[in-house]
């Protein structure tokens, strides 16, 4: 029927009359058609040569899943944070035993251990991080197909050279004295990651660069932060579970992630804030349009609570997953102050479960 169909942007009248007149023709030319006989075997199709059907796409390269230290990272490139001459054990997971890998650093010092992987030997390698802070990229490489992992190391300045409050004229403020409820995560910091002009977009995830993740308090760079691996790992998380429900998420905006006592005070906020301690951001997805404020994730032509109600919902209901333990935390709904911003939510990795604003 094909041969007699008429361009489909004919007029629609012109259009019936020709499938008419082919129907009429075929009635004409087939009465065992029109007599319910089935019709006549069909010509045998000329033979052409066909080009061969292309190759399947090539299956992309994994990278290599590492451990290092506590966290489980199934990224391409990440971000750790280390003090001075801290060390970091740096091992692949889930890989196919007897797979080689080799390490490359680029500063600091690599220990290689032979360890058992089920009954094969593995390699797991311990990075010594050098005494002056900064970023040393390590690179892992597995040998069969070339596939890396990038991890950007910065060692952190220690807490011990906040002089006044201040790290080398940033603000940092004080930190509460008694950690809550003796909390060891309430703590004060360590070391604080160290965010320069040149450093600021180092990635520390596919999707995030450290520079993000800076107080929004006036003063130049340098600037500081603190940050917990396990909140990036969780934000990544967040994405690739946007992404299977069917959201438009390449990415999350972070509308404040680590902020300082001084400026946390500054705005308000309670002190025991996770923020404070680097282990949470709030969020929302801004790209169609890109303008500052949450997406109308749901589609309703709005931009409202809802919005942010979907992301909310999506983390939420991982709450019972095995997998999901390590993210345990704080989960916060914020609707939108008109004039001010749009709606978001608030994420943590404290530990245990926290859920408000809903
Ligand atoms: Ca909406
Ligand atoms: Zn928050």
């Amino acid at each position: 029927m094909n041969t007699f169909a008429s361009p489909t942007d004919a007029p629609r009248g012109l259009r019936s009359r020709g499938l008419w007149a082919a129907l009429t023709l075929a009635l004409l030319l087939l009465p065992g058609l029109a007599q319910g006989k089935p019709p006549a075997a069909p010509a045998e199709p000329e033979l052409v040569p066909v080009e061969p059907p292309p190759p399947p796409a090539a299956e992309p390269v994994l990278a290599p899943t590492v451990k290092v230290g506590n966290e489980v990272i199934p990224h391409e490139i990440f971000g750790i944070f280390v003090m001075p001459e801290e060390q970091r054990a740096i091992e692949p997971v889930f890989e196919r035993p007897g797979t080689r890998y080799s390490v490359a650093i680029s500063g600091g010092t690599l220990t290689e251990d032979t360890v058992l992987v089920g009954d094969e030997e593995g390699t797991r390698w311990v990075w010594t991080a050098p005494a002056e802070p900064g970023v040393y990229p390590i690179t892992l490489t597995r040998l069969d197909d070339g596939a890396e992992v990038l991890l950007n190391a910065f060692v952190m300045t220690p807490s011990d050279e906040i002089l006044d409050g201040r790290l080398k004229g940033f603000r940092i403020g004080s930190y509460p004295a008694k950690p809550l409820r003796g909390r060891s995560i309430y703590l004060p910091p360590r070391g604080f990651i160290e965010v320069t002009a040149e450093n600021r977009n180092t990635q520390i995830a596919p999707h995030f660069r450290v520079g993000e993740f800076v107080a929004k308090q006036a003063g130049g760079y340098p600037k500081f932060v603190v940050l917990r691996e396990r909140l990036i790992l969780k934000l990544e998380m967040i994405i690739d579970k946007l992404q299977e429900a069917g959201y438009h998420a390449n990415s999350l905006h972070i509308m404040s992630g680590y902020r300082t006592p001084f400026y946390n005070r500054a705005i308000g906020n309670v002190q025991y804030s996770r923020h404070v301690w680097g282990g949470a951001a709030d969020v929302f997805v801004d790209e169609r349009p890109k303008n500052g404020v949450m997406d109308d994730l749901n589609g309703d032509g709005r931009v409202t609570r809802a919005d942010a109600a979907a992301i909310y919902q999506l983390i939420d209901q991982l709450a019972d997953e095995p997998w999901y333990k390590p993210f345990i935390g704080g989960l916060g709904l914020y609707g939108p102050k008109p004039g001010v911003r749009g709606p978001f939510i608030h994420v943590d990795v404290r530990g245990y479960r926290a859920r408000w604003g809903h």
